[in-house]
């Protein structure tokens, strides 16, 4: 019995390897790097291991010899030599830790400058933060515009997405003028700006895979970058408790090819994803193309009607604008999840709609759990239709 004990105690050590080997997966894991951000924070990471376990060994090979060696025999009454204030001693211990540091300080300084490096002047962004100019300064290499690293030709245009962090969710505005909640598109192989800011509490902006963490702020704008190297879906995650779903805030960083990643933005800029506001038809027809039928194609307009009577326009912007309130579903049909923790199917959407709070404790969105099941499942049509990847592939 006993010995079985043993072994169940290993049992939470190998849940936690499994959970650890799952990561690499979902290109959440800052072990798994993508970018050249999370490379060098990763290089870095092994390097002060290293570092560190170099001090453990020499530590603990120091301490058994003095165990060992230095231990009193039998017949030793006198006491050891004294090496108190020892003038070669304690410049050794001294000096050595001073290196190490120094070993460590270097990349370090280094690639503090490298993730602060500020938005290329010429893509007119907002960073007015003095202080971080100043830094960027001294840095040296962005202030022309023209970064020493070999990859950023982009120079002008740079692509600089504003970001917002509300109490449970992300919003992404993009230059052209639109918005995208939760998934933030980006093109792969270039550094892509955020300017981070946060409407109601702290929230922390964090793509383990990608790079660094960082604050988001009311009333402050920080600012950092970031580069996938390959096209993909990069999990991010708020890294700062902000309320009862904190765990639950996540987003995603989807990386295309720049080609592909020009077709979305142009998709999204248009406002076509959603058919456009102007007019409910363009929406059926979008609708009765996809899938051929014409009752699809009403429910889907009946449910652009059901979207405006039940309120939801209020907070959900469909025509590419972001409101504030509640994540724009202008391209809702291509979220690889419902508020980011629900598979994307027409049931968990209706559950979402009735009973948000059910699933994300404390969060913003008003509940519907009487709306008639016409409405629904009308919203539920339209809302599964608006999609800009299809679009752009057309
Ligand atoms: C008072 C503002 C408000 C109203 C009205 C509202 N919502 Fe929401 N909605 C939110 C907020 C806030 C969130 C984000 C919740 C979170 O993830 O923390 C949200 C999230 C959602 C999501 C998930 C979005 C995503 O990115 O995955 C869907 C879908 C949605 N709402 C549909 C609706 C529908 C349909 C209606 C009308 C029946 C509606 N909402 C009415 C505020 C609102
Ligand atoms: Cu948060």
């Amino acid at each position: 019995m006993k010995r079985h004990l043993g072994l169940l105690r290993l049992l939470p050590l190998t849940a936690v390897f499994m959970l650890l080997a799952g990561c690499g997966e979902e290109r959440l894991s800052a072990l798994d790097p993508y970018g050249p951000q999370a490379e060098w924070i990763l290089d870095n990471m092994i390097l002060s291991l290293y570092v560190m376990a170099l001090v453990v060994i020499v530590v603990f090979v120091l301490y058994f010899i003095a165990v060992f060696k230095f231990r009193k025999k039998p017949g030793d009454e006198e006491l050891p030599k004294q090496v108190e204030g020892s003038k070669a001693l304690e410049l050794t211990w001294t000096i050595i830790p001073v290196i190490l540091l120094a070993i460590l300080a270097v990349p370090t300084i280094w690639g503090t400058y490298y993730m602060a490096e500020e938005v290329p002047e010429a893509a007119g962004s907002s960073g007015e933060e003095s202080g971080d100019e100043e830094q960027s300064g001294e840095g040296g290499d962005s202030q022309n515009g023209e970064s020493s690293s070999e990859e950023s030709s982009q120079g002008e245009d740079a692509l600089v997405i504003d970001v917002t962090g509300h109490q449970f969710w992300w919003q992404f505005d993009y230059p052209e003028g639109f918005s995208a909640g939760n998934e933030v598109y980006i093109p792969t192989n270039e550094k892509v700006w955020f300017n981070l800011t946060a409407s109601d509490v702290i929230h922390s902006f964090w793509v383990p895979a990608l790079g660094g963490k960082i604050d988001t702020i009311p009333g402050v704008e920080n600012t950092m970058w970031l580069q996938a190297n390959e096209p993909g879906v990069y999990k991010g995650k708020c890294a700062e408790l902000c309320g009862p779903s904190h765990a639950l805030m996540d987003f995603k960083v989807i990386a295309m090819e720049p080609e592909e990643y020009e077709a979305w933005e142009a998709e999204m800029a248009s406002g076509n994803a959603s058919g456009g506001q102007q007019s409910e038809e363009s929406g059926a027809e979008q609708e009765t193309s996809d899938n051929g039928s014409g009752e699809g194609a009403s429910t889907v307009s009946d449910g652009r009607q059901a979207f405006e009577d039940q309120g939801c326009i209020t907070c959900h912007a469909v025509d590419g604008q972001g409101t504030g309130q509640g994540p724009t579903l202008s391209n809702f049909g291509d979220r690889e999840k419902i508020a980011n923790i629900l598979e994307p199917t027409d049931e968990n959407l209706e559950d979402w709609i009735r009973h948000p709070d059910d699933i994300k404790q404390g969060n913003n969105m008003p509940s519907f759990p009487d709306m008639n099941d016409e409405d629904m499942n009308a919203i539920v049509q339209y809302l599964q239709s608006l999609s800009a990847e299809e679009n752009m592939n057309q």
